[in-house]
């Protein structure tokens, strides 16, 4: 790895935690920062700093003081909860990336930025099976955002030699951290459930396929793309990665296999709308070919760690 100081923007976060625990499971230099403190007892004893992202002074003081060497922006608003309150998420999603795209401009230290993009740059008319160019039309302003990030990042790397990075992730599912405020939170909260009351109400149609990536997949991606070297990545924007993709009746049909009695319902809300504007699948052709791209983790896989992890979940969060 790097042996730089890596800092982390939005580490109480389901995503942050789990990048963290890697991080220092690997031996680096970790400080951690967010507006409340992380929840998982393996990251109390790491430097934390109170931080909101969208403070540019605030920004400027933490990264110079950590000497941070490499910057992971994972503060964000996310789908569900930003349709509640659009311009609290813009100001949030864009403000944030804005200033670490300047500071990373003006820096001496900052030799790298991670920055994730979501499936939510796609809307009704991308292809089911999304390729990498598929058509951006999102729907949501956590799409939105997201949509003209992927081109700010594109601008800060061309005309400012910022070397930020990224991905769309799909769901993310995993069992150190929950999830919030997103729509596809529902692959999360259905183990939750499964353990403790063994049936799950669902808040999207029982065949809304999306696609989905397990966590530890998604931490390796990240580490992944950080290594690669800078003239093997072609995508100027962010780079499709595929994990694995189901229905909400498919994932509930693997978990009564293996949890006796489990049952479902359905009652689809608002998310229903956004996530049939997102894709089935992704096409990640492109990040295979630049940087190795290769999840291990399918869905009877994933149901079986999860169902496994379940005390994990519920104990440290
Ligand atoms: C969400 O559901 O908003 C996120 C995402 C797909 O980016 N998990």
């Amino acid at each position: 790895m790097s042996q730089g100081v890596h800092f982390i923007i939005g580490a109480s976060g389901q995503l942050g935690t789990e990048l963290a625990l890697s991080l220092v499971s690997k031996g680096e230099h970790v400080v951690l920062s967010d507006v409340r403190r992380p929840a998982h007892q393996n990251l109390q004893s790491l430097e934390y700093v109170t931080l909101d992202v969208r403070d540019r002074g605030a920004i400027d003081a933490a990264l110079i003081a950590a000497e941070a060497s490499h910057v992971y922006l994972l503060a964000a608003a996310l789908s569900a909860r930003g349709e509640g309150d659009p311009e609290w998420a813009w100001d949030l999603n864009m403000r944030g990336l804005l200033n670490i795209m300047e500071h990373a401009s003006d820096s001496q230290t900052v030799k790298q930025v991670f920055w994730p993009s979501s499936i939510a740059v796609f809307g009704p008319e991308t292809p089911a099976a999304a390729p990498q160019c598929g058509e951006r039309k999102p729907t949501t302003v956590y799409g939105i955002s997201k949509n003209a990030g992927e081109q700010w990042c594109a601008w800060y790397r061309e005309h400012r030699g910022v070397d930020v990075r990224s991905v769309r992730f799909p769901g993310l599912i995993g069992h150190r951290a929950v999830p919030g405020g997103g729509t596809t939170d529902y692959a999360v909260d259905i183990f939750i459930e499964a353990n403790l009351t063994g049936r799950y109400t669902c808040y999207l149609n029982e065949d809304e396929r999306l696609p989905m990536l397990y966590m530890d997949d998604a931490v390796d991606c990240i580490h992944d793309l950080m290594a690669a070297p800078a003239d093997r990545l072609k995508v100027a924007t962010s780079y499709n990665v595929h994990g694995m993709d189901f229905t909400p009746a498919e994932l509930g049909a693997a978990i009564a296999e293996r949890v006796e009695g489990f049952t479902m319902d359905y009652a689809p809300d608002f998310r229903q709308a956004i996530a049939a504007n997102w894709p089935d699948s992704l096409l990640d052709a492109e990040a295979r070919a630049d940087w190795g791209w290769s999840p291990k983790i399918g869905m009877n896989e994933l149901v079986s760690i999860m169902l496994e992890a379940k005390k994990v979940v519920l104990s440290e969060t």
